[in-house]
């Protein structure tokens, strides 16, 4: 109640749910996505009665672009509580076929992003001594799959980043943990939500459910990682 969140990827599929959430929360909302699809997230949650909604047409890998979004939500409502940092891409061909233009893109908005958002809203958070940054990061940062190179690279390294960030951070009072999801029914990799094949598939408000959770978790406490499968998922443990 009263907090302000950040959510990246919020054009669809996991970041829309997690907006819905906290929207239901009566949490006000910051969404970023770097498509004009973002406004019209922005806008399904206005009919339904959720007003304290800003949008941001925003490429998360740009340092300039992220820092003046800050700037706008923190003149808006006047503190950050909460960034999700979720937008990603899901990326997977064998090695000898990925280019270094591909490696490099995969890279700036999943590992790049996530840094700048998180030093974004970092100076904020550390003068109020309070803040919680929550990664969607991946069960394959935790493990390797084949045809996964790149993914499975940048999200290893967002497990890396924000387990070092919890660590410089938590005497400032701000939580830095991870989402760790298998298979989600979303637009991921390219892939259309709702198809009948990812009908065992978790759904993205299964993903929000954890963010929530970790997010509202006592102020006392860090919830570090969240690692979530369907059941019809081989993973190993
Ligand atoms: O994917 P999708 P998910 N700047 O494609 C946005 C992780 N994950 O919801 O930019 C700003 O439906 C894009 O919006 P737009 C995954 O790695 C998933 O499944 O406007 N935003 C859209 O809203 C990722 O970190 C699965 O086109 C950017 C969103 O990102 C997170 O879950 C499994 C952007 C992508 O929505 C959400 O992915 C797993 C940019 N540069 C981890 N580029 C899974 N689905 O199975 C993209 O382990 N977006």
């Amino acid at each position: 109640k009263n907090q302000v969140a950040i959510v990246t990827g919020a054009s669809r599929g996991i970041g829309k749910a997690i907006a819905l959430k906290f929207a239901e929360q009566g949490t006000k909302l910051a969404l970023i996505g770097s498509s004009e699809e973002i406004h019209q997230t922005g806008k399904e949650l206005r009919e339904k009665g959720f007003h304290h909604i800003e949008t941001f047409q925003v490429d998360v890998a740009n340092e300039e672009q992220m820092n003046d979004m800050v700037a706008k939500t923190l003149e808006k409502f006047g503190q950050i509580d909460i960034l999700v940092n979720n937008a990603g891409i899901g990326f997977f061909k064998p090695v000898e076929e990925t280019t270094v233009d591909e490696w490099k893109k995969v890279f700036e908005v999943n590992v790049q992003g996530v840094f700048i958002g998180a030093k974004a809203v970092l100076p904020h958070m550390k003068a109020r001594k309070s803040g919680t940054i929550i990664t969607i990061s991946s069960d394959v940062g935790r493990y390797t799959i084949p045809n996964g190179s790149a993914y499975t690279a940048t999200k290893y390294a967002v497990q890396g980043f924000s387990g070092s960030l919890a660590q410089e951070v938590r005497e400032y009072g701000i939580r830095v943990g991870t989402i760790n999801p298998g298979m989600v029914d979303t637009y991921f990799a390219n892939s259309v939500q709702g198809l009948p094949e990812k009908q065992d598939w978790m759904k993205a408000e299964d993903i929000a459910d954890a963010v929530i959770y970790m997010a509202s978790a006592p102020k006392h406490m860090l919830i570090d990682e969240i690692v979530l499968h369907p059941l019809i998922q081989n993973y190993p443990i």
